[in-house]
């Protein structure tokens, strides 16, 4: 019989992940796709399950691992999916003790210890994941020592490990597009709160790394920005449209426009090779200019996201994002003018904020006008430098987390950490406010119906709805079970 060497799984989110899948979507996860053909292209046997599509329960994952009989499960988590990603791992182990479980991701990554303390957790491959998952495998199948292999923390009788960090891949034109073909590529959509047309979805990371250091935010890659060549970009852009009948491209890059000469070059290479996309990306304001923008537009660049996070410089400055309020402004205007859509993201909740500074963001933020608006709660994240915080101020007690709660998606939840003066009712009264200034107001109602071009957006306007309600009625139940 012939072994599968290795499946990798992205386990499924918490519970909210049914209102995450139904409210905005599922793209492909990339993480795992991209270690999936590295290691194919060692030649080893690769399979993916990506749980948040499938949504296996413990017995089916259990018939899965039966079925394929890997000879290793690694699996990818991010913070609100690791007590599945737990669950997932013990099914392993009951179908044989013998199968080494490796976890990677961001939460694993950032609390690689405590990830261990899980019985079933072999071994935890902290950061990028391409070379180390490689050799770590050849080590788990050859029954080598895990000594020598950097970049992982292990268990060696009950004690965990920790091996040096690995360098980052300088080059990474070299690492080999992700494994597509192993996904359920046309499951994969987003609703039309979160799409620009009606085409194919497809998803592309063109760097890795944020020089930026923002308290709130976990930067996997670290400060350390690697960039894609433009070439490198077309020509996965190139696969995506010929293989899968892609029309548009979300980048998820941190920030697309980091290196503005290499952003207008891929603007250049998409005109150049009359590539029809339609895309957006994150962007930063500072990088805002009108040379920059016109060139974004007509290579088809429809929508800038740009994380605005405050309205009280402030706040800016203790969240230590770099921006001024100015600069927002400019940027939004300028991104107006070049007919791009504008998407600002806010977080309010942060250590320093007060009444004050929250009527100043919606201020700020009803000034702006953009087309979209989100604002979070801010969570201090496994990762950031708030969670240091957090964890120093006795805010979280590592012992006792509920990690399923580590999601910020209705602003009628309170948060799991609340590191601000004021009182989660506080915080969730200004949110609820905030949402309804900014999204059932006449003129965001109008432009919201003008957008609408056909029947399936309104089937997924209403199913969001519904599983907003729904999500309000659970929240309403577990409130009155106490
Ligand atoms: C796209 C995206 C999403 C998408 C899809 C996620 C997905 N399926 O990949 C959606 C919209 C669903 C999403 C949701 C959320 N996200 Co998100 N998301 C991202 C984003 C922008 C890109 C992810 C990506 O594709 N990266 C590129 C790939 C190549 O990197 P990677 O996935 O990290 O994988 C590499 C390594 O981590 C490692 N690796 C990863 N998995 C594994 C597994 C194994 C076994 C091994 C060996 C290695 C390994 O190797 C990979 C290749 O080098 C990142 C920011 C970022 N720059 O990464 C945030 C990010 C991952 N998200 C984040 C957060 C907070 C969330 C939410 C909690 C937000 C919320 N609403 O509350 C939810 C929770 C979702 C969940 N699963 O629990 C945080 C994670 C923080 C944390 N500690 O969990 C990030 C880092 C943003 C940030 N800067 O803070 N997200
Ligand atoms: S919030 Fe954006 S700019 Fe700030 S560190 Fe994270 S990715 Fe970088």
């Amino acid at each position: 019989m012939s072994y599968l060497d290795i499946i990798l799984v992205n386990a499924h989110q918490a519970r909210t992940s049914k209102l995450i899948a139904l409210t905005t979507g599922m793209t492909a996860p990339l993480g795992i796709t991209y270690i999936a053909s590295y290691l194919r292209k060692h030649g080893f046997n690769v399979k993916i399950l990506d749980n948040d599509i499938e949504q296996f329960d413990g017995n089916q994952f259990k018939h899965y691992i039966n079925s394929n009989k890997p000879r290793c499960v690694a699996i990818s988590s991010l913070t609100n999916s690791i007590n599945n990603a737990f669950l997932l791992a013990a099914v392993v182990k009951t179908v044989d003790p013998d199968i080494p479980v490796v976890f990677g991701g961001a939460h694993a990554t950032s609390l690689p210890e405590q990830s261990l303390l899980d019985q079933a957790v072999d071994v935890v491959v902290r950061g990028e994941g391409e070379e180390t998952m490689l050799e770590l495998l050849d080590a788990l199948i050859h029954h080598r020592p895990l000594t020598q292999i950097v970049g992982i923390t292990y268990k060696d009788h009950g004690q965990a490990c920790k091996n040096p960090d690995r360098e980052y891949i300088k080059d990474i034109d070299r690492i080999p597009f992700p494994a597509y073909d192993l996904l359920p590529m046309n499951r994969y959509y987003l609703n039309s709160t979160r799409r620009l047309t009606n085409r194919k979805i497809g998803v592309i990371l063109t760097g890795r790394g944020c020089p930026y250091r923002c308290t709130f935010c976990s930067r996997l890659f670290k400060t350390n920005v690697r960039l894609r060549s433009p070439e490198n970009v077309i020509k996965e852009i190139k696969f995506l449209i010929k293989e899968y009948g892609v029309g548009e491209i979300h980048f998820l890059d941190d920030t697309f426009t980091f290196d503005k000469d290499r952003a207008i070059a891929i603007c250049r290479l998409i005109r150049r090779n009359n590539l029809d996309i339609i895309w957006n990306c994150n962007s930063r304001v500072e990088h805002a200019s009108d040379e920059l923008y016109s060139e974004l537009y007509s290579a088809g660049c429809r929508e800038l996201f740009y994380g605005a996070e405050s309205g009280s410089q402030h706040i800016l400055d203790s969240l230590k994002k770099g921006i001024s309020l100015a600069q927002t402004e400019k940027a939004v205007q300028l991104c107006k003018k070049h007919k791009m859509l504008v998407y600002c993201s806010f977080v309010y909740g942060s250590p320093e904020e007060t009444k004050e500074t929250l009527a100043e963001t919606l201020a700020f933020a009803r000034k702006l006008n953009p087309d979209f608006v989100v604002f979070c709660m801010l969570i201090p994240f496994p990762g950031t430098a708030l969670f240091q915080e957090a964890v120093k101020r006795g805010f979280i007690d590592l012992r006792n987390v509920e990690w399923d709660q580590y999601m910020n998606l209705m602003s009628t939840d309170p948060p799991p950490v609340n590191m601000s003066v004021l009182s989660n009712e506080e915080l969730i009264a200004w949110s609820k406010k905030a949402f309804r200034e900014l999204y059932f107001n006449p003129r965001y109602v109008i432009k919201s119906i003008k957008r609408i071009s056909s029947f399936t957006q309104v089937y997924e306007l209403a199913r969001g709805f519904m599983a907003v309600l729904s999500h309000q009625i659970w929240q309403f139940k577990s409130k009155v079970k106490g």
